[in-house]
């Protein structure tokens, strides 16, 4: 995982000084940073736009990009024919599904925005795929379930807590912007919860497992924050 992933950990995204670098970009410049090209969107075209709950369309100390940035990670196998989800845990009925089973299920495509701990943030990203929460009453979740584990390939996990998981827009996402997912974005599915800084959205999904016990994941046990709530800039620990 860390192999190719260009995060830098907490200590040395802070000793960069990060967020003073990221408040120098200007509208529209493309700039290099931690290694890759940045294309800057106007900056000033949605820094007084508000969501429905009130809050600001953009979340404190990001900057607007025009398209996802690819963040890395160990890659699973994005073929759909090989393809399996096992929805698990604290559940009536476990589920185990191809990803013939998936987009045989009520698809849905929303615009969500997506926050990048890193300091980006895309707009309106048009996610297709089927909402966990349809997931969630297949599987018959218990009561005693708490949170939500998205695993992934090669032992990468983020956890979520259930209400938040069980958002209107919290998705297993197969396409982005109309096409198949590409592979470095997470290729044949991935999670997408907009609401929280984009490193709890697993990419190459393998499991859903509900818990009654909190289970920090992969970057919550290296530095992040358990919670990651991108309004109240929790980044890290
Ligand atoms: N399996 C897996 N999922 C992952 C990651 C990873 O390393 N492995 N990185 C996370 C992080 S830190 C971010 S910001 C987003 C980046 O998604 P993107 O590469 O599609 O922009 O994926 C998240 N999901
Ligand atoms: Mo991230």
């Amino acid at each position: 995982m860390t192999k190719t992933d260009p995060r830098p950990t907490p200590a040395v995204l802070q000793a960069m000084e990060r967020r003073r670098f990221i408040q120098q970009l200007g509208a529209g410049a493309t700039v290099v940073a931690m290694g890759g090209l940045w294309t800057v969107a106007g900056s000033t075209a949605h820094a007084a736009e508000r969501r429905t709950d009130g809050r600001l369309r953009v979340p404190p100390g990001q900057k607007v990009l025009t398209a996802l940035r690819p963040m890395g990670g160990v890659r699973g196998d994005p073929s759909k024919s090989k393809y399996r989800l096992k929805v698990h845990g604290e559940v009536d009925k476990v589920l185990d599904l191809s990803f013939r089973d998936i987009v045989a299920m009520d698809q849905v495509t929303r615009a969500e925005d997506v926050h990048c701990v890193t300091g980006w943030t895309v707009l309106g990203a048009r996610w297709t795929g089927i909402q966990l929460e349809t997931l969630a009453k297949l599987a018959g979740v218990r009561s005693s379930a708490r949170h939500v584990i998205f695993e992934a390939a090669h032992g990468y996990t983020a956890n979520v807590r259930l209400k938040e998981a069980l958002a209107d827009n919290v998705m297993i996402a197969h396409k982005l912007d109309g096409r198949p997912l590409a592979t470095e974005h997470g290729a044949p599915v991935r999670a997408v919860v907009p609401d929280l800084y984009f490193w709890k959205s697993s990419k190459w999904l393998t499991g859903i497992r509900f818990v009654s016990r909190d289970e920090p994941g992969y970057w919550e046990v290296r530095g992040y924050n358990n919670h990651a709530d991108p309004w109240l800039e929790e980044r890290y620990a």
